[in-house]
């Protein structure tokens, strides 16, 4: 029986093994002609048309192949150095990255909680002005800031705050800072600039900009860490410094993978890796999958909206690669309805259907990007807890441990009881394991009596002989007595059981 079962588990893996690698032999990608980029700085113009299912080597697969460009959009196609994945250059009255803002601030990000000035309620945001008009006011600026917690997007509030500027050289810098918000949420921003008490705006505004806010558990903080390296990482991708392009890496390669290799697993596990023990170089999404499934902690579709907390881990089904593996970070579930969710979660003008969860994801398009998918394109859920690294204490290390075990025993009716260290005693056995630095704790449940193991061995032997018409008898006997051969063993605890034919 279980010989049976392990075969037919070969044979799914095989198959699925067999699936993956034909599709990934007939890749496709949209591309753009290199003929529309007219200053061959890999962004082809505003408009161009798009060229569909150009096939792509299996080998590379990060970037469109030669005679394309991966990406439109660029607004000057006559300048190498203005396409949409670059800083803004202050004060020349061009719009360089191409967002539709004329100098208008970059974003400072910090790849921690202490420099990025985040509390429980509250984060700040250092910007570097690029408008004269802007950070010529010495004091008594003014930033409308707008901003959204991205587990209620639809609400969007709005708040007049002073500007504090720094001034160090020829660079100029704002600092706002937004106050009153719920702890533990994802938040974005973006700013506009007022002079006191005034209506008129100065100068463009800004795209939005990623944060969190933190909560009270050490816990708590990991999570702002690892989501607030992420968001460094996406500005480092977005002013072209990482992937597409890169100026300082063309791929994945800063986050572990190899050159030309598809890298959205490895920046998820690389931003984790300081702060989640164990997690290191994951370099597929099976691989992350068993990291969390090894823990008893990966949850499926419909429980994401109980369990999903920034951070954790999302196994998605399909991608922009159009890939059929493919893994992100997991940041809210929108609870906004379906004509309230904003750009991001729309298909050409149409909303999503809802709910939509947010995502923030490496190698989108050999870039780090912020994704609104539909809950449903995600598997899975991968729940970080009980594993958390060398600044927990090993004493939350382990109540973590616990409160993980209970957990889950809650949720599966065979637990009967979580026990820590020495294991789950007589009359118990172990079903589930939750290790950490602190104490170990194990889900266990009851273990049946011998005579029950004994009784479940002959049932299952029965059941396999009235399957099997060579199989004549159960028998006590290994050998299956006298004139009959043994088929079929049915073995563990209590008595053994054989399936035995006539010779
Ligand atoms: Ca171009
Ligand atoms: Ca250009
Ligand atoms: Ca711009
Ligand atoms: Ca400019």
């Amino acid at each position: 029986m279980k010989q049976l079962v392990w075969l037919a588990t070969i044979l799914m893996l095989l198959i699925l093994a067999v699936s993956f690698n034909g599709l990934q032999a007939k890749d496709t990608k949209t591309c753009f002609l290199d003929d529309d980029d007219g200053d061959n700085d890999g962004y082809a113009r505003d408009g161009a048309p798009k060229q569909e299912n150009v096939p792509v080597k299996s080998s590379e697969k990060l970037n469109c192949p030669s005679g394309y460009v991966r990406f439109e959009n660029d607004c000057d196609d006559t300048k190498s150095d203005i396409h949409p994945r670059r800083d803004e250059i202050a004060d020349d009255g061009k719009d360089n990255n191409c967002n539709g803002k004329t100098d208008e601030p970059d974003f400072v990000y910090f790849a921690d909680n202490k420099n990025n000035w985040v509390t429980q309620n509250s984060f700040k945001i250092k910007m570097k002005l690029k408008d004269a008009r802007v950070y010529s006011f010495r004091s008594s600026l003014e930033a409308k800031v707008f901003y959204a917690s991205l587990s209620r997007t639809q609400t969007v509030p709005e708040k007049r705050v002073p500007v504090q500027m720094q001034h160090e050289g020829s660079n100029h810098y704002g600092i706002i800072e937004i106050t009153e918000l719920v702890p533990n949420n994802v938040y974005r921003a973006r700013v506009e600039f007022y002079g006191q008490g005034s209506n008129q705006r100065i100068g463009d505004g800004t795209d939005w900009y990623y944060t969190s806010t933190s909560g009270p558990s050490a816990e708590d903080q990991m999570r702002t860490n690892v989501v607030l390296r992420a968001f460094y990482e996406l500005n480092e991708s977005n002013l072209g410094k990482v992937g597409y392009k890169g100026t300082s890496k063309s791929d994945g390669t800063k986050y572990g993978a190899n050159s030309k290799e598809l890298w959205c697993s490895e920046f998820y596990s690389w931003v984790n890796e300081p702060y989640v023990k164990w997690m290191k170089n994951e370099n597929s999404t099976s691989a992350l999958i068993s990291f969390f499934k090894n823990q008893g902690s990966y949850f499926s579709t419909g429980e994401i909206q109980s369990v999903g907390t920034r951070g954790d881990y999302a196994g998605m089904s399909m991608d922009d690669d159009s890939a059929k593996e493919h893994s992100g970070m997991f940041l809210a579930y929108d609870s906004s309805s379906k004509n309230n969710l904003p750009d991001e979660c729309k298909v050409d003008d149409v909303p999503k259907e809802t709910p939509v969860i947010w995502l923030i994801e490496g190698n989108v398009g050999n870039q780090v990007g912020i994704r609104c998918r539909n809950v449903n394109e995600v598997g899975g859920l991968g729940h970080v807890r009980g594993n958390l690294s060398t600044d927990i204490s090993r004493k939350e290390a382990g109540e973590s441990n616990e409160a993980s075990c209970k957990q889950w025993c809650d949720a599966h009716a065979e637990c009967a009881r979580c026990a820590p260290t020495s294991g789950c005693g007589t009359g118990y056995d172990k079903i589930e394991t939750f290790r950490g630095r602190g104490n170990n704790w194990y889900a266990c449940k009851v273990r049946p009596s011998r005579a029950e193991e004994s009784r479940s061995n002959k049932e299952e032997c029965e059941r396999w002989c009235a399957q099997h018409s060579s199989c004549a008898k159960c028998s006590e006997d290994v050998g299956c007595g006298r004139g009959y051969k043994k088929i079929e063993s049915f073995t563990g605890r209590g008595n053994n059981y054989y399936a035995c034919k006539k010779r």
